[in-house]
């Protein structure tokens, strides 16, 4: 098989900021351990990975794909979120070893004059897209780029307006390129862990805090793709003049993909990633973002 070792190395950054900035992911890997639902951390199934972006037109997702469409991506379905002023697509990765990536992107022209304008002051900052000036060839060149601030640090009155009229907006202002989430895949585990049901109960008798917008079970109205994530861990932020104040950091998803109706034939063996429902679902995401929401954060 083609091995992808810059997309690995990637990953692996990503990933290694992500526990740091979110205890709950080792948490959760520790008590699947206890239980027996994996035997070491190798064993979870990574469904997906998101990350969020400014759309301004230097940014955005138009910017952000190009990184992973040269490590083996394709684009694929777009989504709209009229609401929350959010567009979304994802892409398919090279292999069944590697995630599926979600990339949302604030409709910054939909905000008033107000949020539009304290946005751009930092955007504009970035004065030609960014991704154009990397070695897309240099795992580190990618690494260093999604872990560095793109623009100046934000104020705390400057995030503060923001949260008021955008929560995705205040959240992107601060923590920019930092994985939001991954997740994990349960239908592959130990029949005791297997579903979103007894997913959700495994996390709650360990007393990790379930996102509750819409229910804490979200599911595709073809009931094809189940979902739940936890509650976004408040991280200290430290922000113009060295004011710290607690904001969202990131969050953990879970996913439970059913075999298409096509395959239910099939045996339990020769089940792979092909077999199961693909893609994401615009009523299920829609709840998932307010994982970050203080509407969740705060309860
Ligand atoms: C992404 C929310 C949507 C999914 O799997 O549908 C999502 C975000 O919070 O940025 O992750
Ligand atoms: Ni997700």
């Amino acid at each position: 098989m083609k091995r992808y070792p810059i997309l690995d190395e990637v990953l692996e950054g990503l990933m290694s900021r992500y526990r740091q900035r979110v205890p709950d992911v080792t948490g959760i890997l520790e008590a699947m351990q206890a239980e027996g639902a994996i035997g070491s951390f190798d064993d979870i199934e990574n469904d997906h990975i998101a990350f969020r972006t400014m759309g301004v037109p230097q940014l955005g997702v138009k910017s952000f794909e190009k990184i992973f469409i040269h490590l083996g991506y394709t684009r694929r379905d777009f989504y709209s979120f009229e609401g929350k002023k959010l567009n979304a697509w994802w892409y398919s990765p090279p292999t069944d070893k590697h995630p599926r990536i979600f990339v949302s992107e604030l409709r910054v022209e939909d905000l008033s004059t107000n949020a539009r304008e304290i946005i751009r002051s930092y955007t504009d900052e970035v004065k030609s897209d960014p991704v154009d000036a990397l070695n897309l060839d240099q795992a580190a060149d990618i690494d260093a780029f999604l872990h560095k601030p793109l623009w100046r640090t934000p104020t705390l009155s400057d995030y503060k307006v923001l949260l008021a009229e955008s929560e995705y907006a205040a959240w992107v202002i601060y923590n920019r390129y930092y994985l939001n989430h991954f997740t994990i895949s349960v239908h592959n585990l130990p029949e005791r862990f297997n579903t979103i049901v007894r997913f959700n109960e495994f996390l709650e008798r360990h007393g990790f805090k379930i996102n509750d917008a819409g229910g804490k079970i979200k599911e595709s109205p073809d009931g094809g793709l189940i979902q739940s994530s936890t509650v976004a861990q408040t991280i200290q932020a430290q922000f113009a003049g060295g004011e710290a104040y607690p904001i969202s950091g990131s969050y953990v998803e879970f996913a439970e993909r059913r075999v298409l109706p096509q395959f239910a034939s099939l045996p339990a063996s020769e089940i792979r990633r092909e077999h199961r429902r693909d893609g994401f679902e615009t009523g299920n995401a829609d709840k998932i973002f307010e994982s970050t929401y203080t509407s969740q954060t705060k309860r």
